[in-house]
This record gives structure tokens, sequence and C-alpha cells, in this order.
């Protein structure tokens, strides 16, 4: 006989141990899942899903080294650089995926961090973005505390800044930024009174241990990221991590649940790698609590599946987006 491991109803926990989480994830599949859905009915309609389009606003040449990412200026990727987009693009890009039915449009800049003079334009484009009906989000890398001021001033709805790993595993993966980088941009998102978006990366040959790290690290804010983006890697040829081994679908879905049972209340995104995803896998991920997705057929240089295969996804599971 298997022990479930019952979360208290309607607890929001910021403590939560390696231990609590490991035994979360080893749980019986089915037993992880019924958790799943139990947390996740007591919070949100199952049959909802919310959808965020993205746009880059900024391509390629960056700085920083993370090692899954194809816009670093040092990697030799087929990513085609390109500066600052000019307000009219984004608007028209912005129209384009209000027509389609998103209800956040979110704009990322390969920066380790923005200049003022790129934080003005950007600004601009917050505020034609919102003037557009559409929630705004951003991720430009790290911010300072005024920085991130003027971004409230704007309007500005969501910063996404990811811990992308466990604090171990991190240091595998980038060496220009450290974990206490990140974290002090996220407070001053925080403290700012900006919605957080942080979530992190599978599948670039972490370990289990990494998996539970990085859930206890995003679990143990507080408060919880209002949306946590799950990214499976997208593995593009000339980065480091371009030969990762494939992902075990079943391991990604047990993320996906117990990101649910941590985080009650937030948005769980099935992020980036759902164009290798088969609709029956992203269906668990549905089931397991994910209740996000980035709509369009690209992310930021990367495809993902297009508008019509994800209505039609929708359609067959009874989803409404929102
Ligand atoms: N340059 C800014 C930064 O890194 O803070 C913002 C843009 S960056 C591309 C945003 C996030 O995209 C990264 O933190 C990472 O989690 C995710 N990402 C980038 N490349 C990815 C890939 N190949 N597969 C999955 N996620 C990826
Ligand atoms: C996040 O967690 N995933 C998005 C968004 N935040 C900015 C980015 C995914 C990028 C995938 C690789 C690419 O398209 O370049
Ligand atoms: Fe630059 Fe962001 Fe890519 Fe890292 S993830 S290399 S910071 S664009």
């Amino acid at each position: 006989m298997t022990q479930l491991v019952e979360p208290k109803l309607e607890s929001i926990r910021h403590d939560w141990s390696d231990q609590e989480i490991e035994a979360l994830f080893s749980q019986p599949f089915a037993d992880l899942m019924f958790a799943a859905q139990n947390v996740h009915r007591q919070h949100f309609d199952p049959n909802e899903v919310q959808v965020s389009t993205l746009l880059s606003i900024k391509t390629g040449k960056c700085s920083e080294d993370c090692a899954y990412c194809p816009q670093s200026v040092r990697y030799d990727t087929a990513v085609e650089d390109e500066s600052l987009l000019e307000l009219d693009a984004v608007i028209t890009a912005a129209r384009q995926a209000k027509l389609n039915g998103a209800s956040r449009f979110c704009m990322g800049a390969a920066w380790r961090r923005p200049k003022d003079k790129d934080l003005d334009k950007v600004i601009d484009m917050v505020i034609a973005v919102k003037d557009e009906g559409l929630e705004s989000c951003l991720t430009l890398g790290m911010l300072t505390e005024q920085q991130t001021q003027r971004l409230k001033e704007a309007g500005l709805d969501y910063y996404n800044h990811n811990l992308d790993s466990s604090p171990e595993y991190y240091q595998e993966i980038i060496s220009t930024r450290t974990y206490d980088d990140r974290l002090e941009t996220l407070a001053h998102v925080r403290n700012a009174g900006i919605n957080v978006c942080c979530g992190g990366i599978l599948g670039m040959g972490e370990s289990r241990n990494d998996r539970v790290g990085l859930m206890r690290e995003l679990a143990n804010q507080a408060p919880h990221p209002e949306s946590v983006p799950i990214n499976m890697l997208v593995r593009v040829e000339g980065t480091p991590l371009e030969a990762a081994d494939d992902f075990d679908p079943i391991e990604f879905v047990r993320c996906i649940a117990v990101a649910r049972i941590l985080m009650p209340k937030s948005h769980v995104r099935l992020s980036a790698g759902r164009e290798e995803m088969t609709d029956e896998m992203q269906a668990l991920c549905f089931l397991a609590g994910a209740n996000s997705i980035f709509y369009g057929e690209k992310l930021l240089t990367t495809p993902n599946p297009g508008p019509n295969h994800d209505m039609a996804l929708f359609d067959n599971l009874g989803i409404k987006s929102v």
C-alpha cells in the first residue's frame, strides 16, 4: 500500500523542504496527478488556459553565456541578429496577437541588462501594448531598482526573470551572472508591485535533485510568482546543449504537477518545448495543472505550434482560452 502525500487543503506554504518535494515527485503517477488536480480545481477552472504571445524585440548578440540560448554572442547559431524594433512593428504584432486571441503580450530582449536609453523605448512599447487592450510582460535581463520603478509607473503588468535551475546546477549553465543576481532583480520586481513571472528549464542534463532544488527556490519565494513558466529545453544547433539527451515526458509532467501543488494559486505555464511534445503529452500537462501557454508560431527565435494546431487541440480537449 503506497502512502499518499496529502497537501493540506488551502495551504499556501513557503517553507518546503527538499525531502517533502522529493516525496511529492516520487509518488506513483496516478497519486501525484490526483493530488495536483485537487489543488488545481480548488483555485482554477480546469478547462481554462491563459494564452500569452511572445515577441523578440531585440534579437541575438547577447553578452551572456547561458548554455541553452541561441542568442548568446558566444555561440555560432542560425539566429539572425536584430537591433531594438521600432514601435510600429511592435504595435502591428500586438494587434495580430490580440486578433488571434492572446490576452497577454510578452516582449523579450537579448540583453544582460537594459541601458536607460533603451528602456525609454521599451516603456513606449509597454504603453502601446496596453492601449491595444492587452496585458504587458517584459523580459529584458537584470534591472536596477530605479528601472523597475519606471516600468511600474509605465503600467507594466508582468516581468519575466527565470531562475532556470537549482542553485547548484545553475553554475554548470551560466557563468556571467549569479543566482543571487537573479534573486536581486526578482526582489526589485516584487517590491515595485509588478507581477512576477519566474520559472525554469528542464532537460538540460540536470538531476532529479536539481529539479527538486528549482521547485524549492520557486515555491519558497513569498509571495509565490504569479506566473511560473516551465520550459523544456529547445536544443538549438550551435549551443553547448545542442546534443542534450531527450527528456522523459513523464518526468516533465511530474514537474508540472509538483509546481501546481507547491504554488496552488499561480499560473503554471507550459512554455518552450511544445513543438516537440505530442498532443497527448500536452493534455497530460493540462491535467497536471498547467493553465497557461505561449501561443503563436514563434517563441523568441525558435518555432512553437501554430495557432491552428493549438486551437484544434483546445477544441479537442474542451479547453477555453482566456
Ligand atoms: N535576456 C533576458 C534574460 O535572459 O534574462 C531575457 C530573455 S531570455 C531568452 C528568457 C528566458 O528564455 C531564459 O531565462 C530561459 O529560461 C528561456 N530560454 C532561452 N533559451 C531557451 C531554450 N533554448 N529552451 C528553453 N528555454 C529557453
Ligand atoms: C520563458 O520562460 N520562456 C520564454 C519566455 N520566458 C521569454 C522564452 C523561451 C525561449 C525559447 C528559445 C527561443 O525561442 O529563443
Ligand atoms: Fe542573453 Fe537571455 Fe539568452 Fe542568456 S538567456 S544568453 S541573458 S538572451
